[in-house]
């Protein structure tokens, strides 16, 4: 299997800001710097200059070449790079380029949503589909769930929420993450400097049922999954009462495509984790201090499932989720929670101020572990540095010394993903071995980018958000594969990600994924049948294919899809760059 990687010249696919970095990387045999051009749309040469070799890349095997057109700042679209005979795909230079990213990376939770029927007026009839899992034959529906047997004796309405990825599965624990970052997305323009105080987020800006309802179009999204992970909460009065229940899925996998509402399988509840509940209890304590201010008894519901759900845990710590628990849905399993116990506890502190979660969160080891921006970067199973982060962004009662301290913590983890991306050919913020390339890790790429951008925001000082928005153009196009990794975005761009619900590669009645569904991305493990049989011996960066079939390349995941949505609210605060 050889794959069509285009043009050697290597670009952002979809643009640059105008006073933002321009970097290009050249796939070449030579060692000894070439000619570049940078071209209008009408082929007028605009800028040119020397490229610099820079050997063989670890994360591609390919000898390349860098190019910085940074100092071009003229706005236009349908530009083009050339060198050693070869001319990238086109781009724009603009201070709107990522605007619309931001709406469309959101809209796709939207989409994703169960136990509603989606309605095609808002986005685009392909994906109309009536409510899934709404207690309608041939499946039973999320309204009056069992448990696994021998797990409980009771049943729970769990409807709602979002379909985690390609499956039908409901997990508390990826679902948190990704609750967490929306909502994040919505703190930060609240709190920093270039967010405009959140109206590029605010009522109406997406396309929802709930646009015209005063309330910020991305809490009436997070609302969704919230009402959801509250609803997992083990009910007073039965064992475990306040942990909430790991996932809610098939009793069997089902094959692809499968529509929600024609899914034929059980659905059961599985076991209650302490995962799962700390989760609950830090995206729960978010909601009480962020949606104060638009439904105040949503909010105190919110408060109270956080305190009660963080005590569950602390008296059942160590109920981990069966890592073998995964037929018909993943098993999510995560055998050290210490780091969701120091987010949880930050999260409850910020909204309570209550000096108990801040003696938890000090005696945390995750406190003072200067690792908690390690290079691979954080996600669902590893969550320290979500505390972190908003310990240092959100206004507290945080005592001055410590809270300067955990600032300069964001701003050396920033430092350590700069020294990265000046190793890596294709200028991201992730190391080169197959070790960084793993199962979703486009999403660690981007929160890695999240963490220079919480840097910039701390500090003001431009080489971190430069580093950030270089970050994405490795996944728009300027990578091994010539590759966006963002349906609908840039010449060559990921459309067959697997998926039950949008299965056109399948069945061409169906539509591909709408445009803002981020892939998992390159994955060196090769942990689908599919990727095994074509990829073997990959390097790195081409570790993937665009085809429905492979998983572990190429699904889409809400927690992947929060990890853009909230780059990329930060990238189109920074039009003027
Ligand atoms: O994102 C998850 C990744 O970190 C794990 O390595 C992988 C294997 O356990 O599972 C991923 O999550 C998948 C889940 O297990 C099932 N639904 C689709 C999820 C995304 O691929």
């Amino acid at each position: 299997y050889v794959p069509d990687t285009g043009p050697r010249v290597r670009v952002n696919q979809v643009g640059y800001l105008p006073a933002g970095p321009k970097n290009a990387t050249i796939v070449t045999e030579a060692t000894t710097p070439l000619g570049w051009q940078l071209k209008s749309a009408a082929g007028a040469v605009v800028a040119s200059g020397q490229t610099t070799p820079r050997g063989v890349d670890a994360a591609s095997a390919q000898n390349t070449h860098s190019v910085d057109f940074s100092a071009y700042r003229t706005p236009g679209s349908g530009y083009t790079l050339s060198a050693d005979g070869e001319t990238s795909h086109p781009f724009d230079i603009s201070t709107d380029v990522w605007k619309q990213l931001r709406s469309d990376s959101l809209q796709f939770f939207y989409i994703q949503r169960s136990g509603i029927a989606i309605d095609g007026d808002l986005v685009g009839a392909e994906y109309a589909r009536p409510a899934g899992h709404l207690g309608v034959a041939p499946n039973k529906g999320d309204t009056d769930v069992p448990c696994q047997p021998g797990v409980c004796d009771y049943r729970l309405d769990v409807r709602g929420g979002w379909y985690d990825a390609g499956d039908h599965g409901k997990y508390v624990v990826n679902g948190g993450i990704a609750t967490y970052q929306l909502l994040n997305a919505f703190e930060r323009t609240k709190t920093a400097a270039t967010g405009g105080g959140g109206a590029a987020l605010g009522d109406g800006t997406l396309r929802l049922p709930e646009r015209a309802n005063q309330v910020p179009d991305i809490l009436d999204e997070a609302r969704w999954e919230l009402e959801f992970l509250l609803r997992m909460q083990v009910p007073a009065g039965k064992p475990l009462a306040g942990m909430a229940h790991h996932k809610i899925h098939d009793r069997n996998w089902t094959g692809l495509p499968l529509q929600p509402e024609d899914d034929p399988e059980l659905r059961e509840l599985h076991p209650p984790s302490t995962a799962a509940t700390l989760n609950l209890a830090a995206t729960a304590a978010q909601c009480a201090r962020l949606y104060a201010p638009y439904d105040a008894a949503f909010a105190t519901r919110c408060r109270t499932a956080a305190t009660t759900a963080y005590a569950a845990a602390k008296a059942n710590p160590t109920r981990y989720a069966d890592p073998q628990d995964g037929n018909g849905g993943g098993s999510y399993s995560d055998g050290d929670v210490s780091d969701e116990f120091y987010w949880a506890a930050a999260e409850l502190y910020l909204s309570t101020g209550t000096q108990s979660y801040l003696d938890d969160l000090t005696a945390s080891p995750h406190h003072t572990d200067d690792g908690v921006f390690a290079p691979n970067g954080f996600g669902w199973g590893s969550t320290a540095a979500l505390g972190r982060l908003d310990l240092a962004t959100v206004p507290s009662g945080l005592p001055v010394l410590d809270r300067d301290r955990l600032r300069a913590s964001v701003v050396s983890g920033a430092d350590g993903y700069l020294t990265t991306a000046q190793t890596q050919a294709y200028g991201l913020p992730m190391p080169g071995n197959p070790g960084s390339y793993f199962w979703g890790a486009n999403s660690n790429i981007i929160n890695n980018a999240v963490v220079l951008a919480t840097a910039f925001d701390l500090t003001g000082v431009a080489r971190y958000r430069d580093a950030a928005v270089q970050a994405m153009d490795y996944i728009f196009g300027r990578n091994a594969l010539n590759q966006s990794y963002v349906t609908g975005w840039g010449e060559n761009a990921s459309e067959n990600q697997h998926s039950r619900i949008f299965g056109n590669q399948y069945d061409e009645s169906l539509p591909n994924p709408p445009a803002g569904s981020i892939a998992g991305g390159a994955n060196a493990s090769l942990d689908d049948p599919l990727a095994e049989e074509l990829l073997e011996g990959c390097a790195p960066q081409f570790c993937y294919v665009d085809d429905i079939a492979s998983y572990s390349t190429n699904e889409v995941a809400v927690n992947w899809n929060s990890a853009l949505a909230w780059i990329a609210s930060f990238l189109a605060d920074q039009g003027g760059a």
